[in-house]
């Protein structure tokens, strides 16, 4: 017996000694130590042991196991810290290397634009208003005047979600909403998104932002909308820069016109940038149309308003002299960190 725990401890030693790797450390320990293991069925033969022998052999056979996970201990052990040695030497840092930097994002154009609009307008007492961008078709047709069948709808032909909800065409809706739940005086900007049917191409998208202004009080003329607007250019392209009005039409306003500045590129003399005409649109305006006021409950012999709407690309592209709108929703860092 005691030869033969000599011979299982001798042969468990040497191929502890050999093992290269925890999976054959595992098999070892089952193979000696576990329930169907070498020593285990020693325990087993006892019977074959004479009694007063019993208690010998039992200690020899603990002795042998003691080693044996002693070993067992010890390899593990070894193995634990080659690995640590390998990852430390897998994880050297050279400190001598520069720093990364971190890529910091960059603000998009139109919201440079979109910021100095709102400041503007935020400290001549306006507040900002947002409304949703899947609206009903009365909000952003009917109750501006535009009834079903009306030539506009054309011009803005949209997304339809089913025969009464649709993507907003124009931020109006929300100024609609503002009256229908505000006594005058009233003085919002509207910054929003808004959506058309159009082709992409160098100055269309089909979904753009725009800013739409409204402001309705007891006695404000066609004199207000002028010199807030002038005001308003000024601020945008320069002191220098004077405005015009040309007659146009929309529906939600009377009378209405689109203005111009004149081009802070050659301050109006004409060149490739305005063309040779001296002059920029900028954006369409007008005074809120009677039965516009009338539809959302503000009564129109007491109210007067106007009303204002600016592509948000627009400004920019012309503050940013970016000739292609297209780049503005590449997001290509290389074009917006320019900015
Ligand atoms: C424009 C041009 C002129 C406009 C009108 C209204 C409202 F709600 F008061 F009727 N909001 N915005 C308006 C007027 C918009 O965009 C070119």
């Amino acid at each position: 017996m005691k030869e033969k725990l000599e011979a299982i401890k001798t042969s468990a030693l040497a191929k502890l000694e050999a093992a290269t790797d925890l999976d054959v450390l595992n098999e070892i320990k089952v193979e000696y130590l576990g329930k169907k293991g070498e020593l285990t069925s020693v325990l087993k033969s006892m019977k074959e042991v004479l009694p007063e022998d019993r208690p010998k052999v039992g200690q020899m056979v603990n002795d042998v196991r003691n080693v044996i996970e002693e070993k067992l201990e010890e390899v593990r052990n070894s193995f634990a810290a080659k690995l640590r040695e390998e990852k430390m030497k897998a994880e050297v840092i050279d400190v001598t290397l520069p720093a990364r930097k971190p890529d910091i994002g960059h603000r998009h154009p139109n919201s440079i634009a979109l910021d100095e609009m709102e400041r503007f307008f935020v400290g001549m007492g306006y507040e900002i208003v947002e409304g949703p961008e899947v609206e009903y078709d009365y909000y952003n047709f009917e109750a501006l005047n535009i009834p079903a069948n009306h030539p506009a709808k054309d011009e803005q032909d949209t997304f339809y979600i089913n025969g009464d909800i649709l993507l907003r065409t124009q931020t109006s809706p929300c100024q609609v909403r503002v009256m229908e739940s505000t006594k005058p005086p009233i003085r919002v900007i509207a910054p929003g998104r808004v959506f058309r049917s159009d082709e992409v191409d160098g100055t269309h998208s089909p979904c753009f932002h725009q800013v739409e202004g409204l402001v309705i009080d007891k006695n404000i003329t066609f004199a207000d909308l002028k010199g807030t607007l002038a005001e308003f250019a000024k601020e945008l392209f320069g002191e220098d820069t004077k405005v015009k009005f040309r007659p146009h039409h929309f529906p939600f306003t009377e009378p209405s016109a689109e203005m111009d500045v004149t081009c802070f590129k050659c301050g109006g003399k004409g060149c490739r940038f305005c063309k040779g005409s001296g002059w920029i649109e900028i954006l369409g305006c007008g005074m809120v149309h009677p039965k516009v006021l009338k539809m959302s409950g503000i009564d129109p012999d007491e109210y007067t308003g106007f009303a204002f709407g600016v592509g948000l690309e627009r400004i920019a592209l012309l503050k940013y002299e970016i000739d292609d709108m297209r780049l503005l929703y590449e997001n290509d860092t290389r074009f917006l960190k320019q900015f």
